[in-house]
């Protein structure tokens, strides 16, 4: 129960809700674990195909797990003698890809980033609502959270917007608005935190201004063009993260009198 729900406190903020991407945000799950879990995958079929962690970063150009193995197939297989049925076998590919990544996870093999669960605490002790909006599969999601040192973490969200339950993936900005539509909040509510261009794209499509992009090493350098802060991570008051794009204001580091004040630059003209 959080503190804010026991004493009836509700710290004043300017939004209701914090709505996280899931890769490369919430966990660095691509290039140690989604990639082995896809050149696993691979090898169980006998495909003599191995995801490079640079070739990797060049696919991660196309988002969703199937997608970007038929991506994969198109651009780099053209000799490829696809199956009849190419989509089974693909669906039958990613299921197997998924298999070894919830393995992975089980494992305790993917942390969460560095301060997620500190801002996570913070936003639910202050009784603001959480979401994800992902491309990734919900089992994914859950697992994730579950396995990240706090087993009651998936129940700390009101949403999870994950995966084939929208027509377009990102950057189309559909999963976003079906978060919205599933807290039932307007976009200048929320404040979205991300790690990639197609992220932004997504987010911005969908009205969510309010929107911190926290890098890593896939992501570092895209067009971050309409974020209205970008750092290098979450980072502590005692270990300030580097900004790349805005201002973080008075405290430094992203907690949420940041993201406040950062939610009020973004409106402070409207
Ligand atoms: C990132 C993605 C996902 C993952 C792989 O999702 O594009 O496709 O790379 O997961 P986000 P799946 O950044 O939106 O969280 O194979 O389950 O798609
Ligand atoms: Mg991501």
């Amino acid at each position: 129960m959080p503190v804010s729900q026991i004493f009836g406190v509700r710290e004043m903020y300017d939004f209701g809700a914090l709505i996280f991407d899931v890769d490369g945000t919430l966990a660095d799950t691509e290039r140690d674990g989604h990639r082995p879990a896809f050149n696993a995958a691979f090898a169980d079929l006998g495909l003599a195909w191995t995801w490079s962690e640079e070739l990797y970063g060049a696919l991660l150009a196309v988002t969703g797990g199937k997608e970007r193995i038929r991506y994969f197939i198109d651009r780099w297989q053209p000799e490829f003698t696809a199956p009849e049925d190419l989509d089974g076998f693909v669906s039958d590919l990613h299921r197997r890809k998924t298999a070894h990544y919830l393995d992975m996870l089980r494992r305790g093999a993917i942390p969460l980033r560095a301060g997620v669960m500190r801002l996570l605490r913070e936003a639910r002790n202050a009784g603001l609502r959480l979401a994800v909006a992902t491309t990734t599969t919900p089992e994914n999601v859950v697992a994730l959270l579950k396995c990240s040192g706090y087993r009651e973490l998936p129940g700390w969200f009101d949403v999870i917007a994950a995966g084939d339950v929208v027509a377009a993936k990102k950057p189309a900005p559909d999963i976003f608005q079906l978060a919205l539509e599933e807290l039932g909040l307007k976009a200048r509510e929320c404040v979205v935190v991300e790690d990639s261009g197609n992220g932004v794209r997504s987010a911005l499509g969908a009205g969510l201004r309010a929107l911190l992009v926290t890098v890593n090493a896939y992501t570092q350098g895209q067009d971050f063009s309409g974020a209205a802060l970008v750092v290098d991570g979450l980072g502590e008051s005692d270990a300030p993260p580097r900004v790349l794009q805005g201002s973080i204001g008075g405290s430094g580091y992203v907690n949420l009198a940041a993201l406040n004040a950062m939610h009020r630059r973004v409106y402070a003209g409207d």
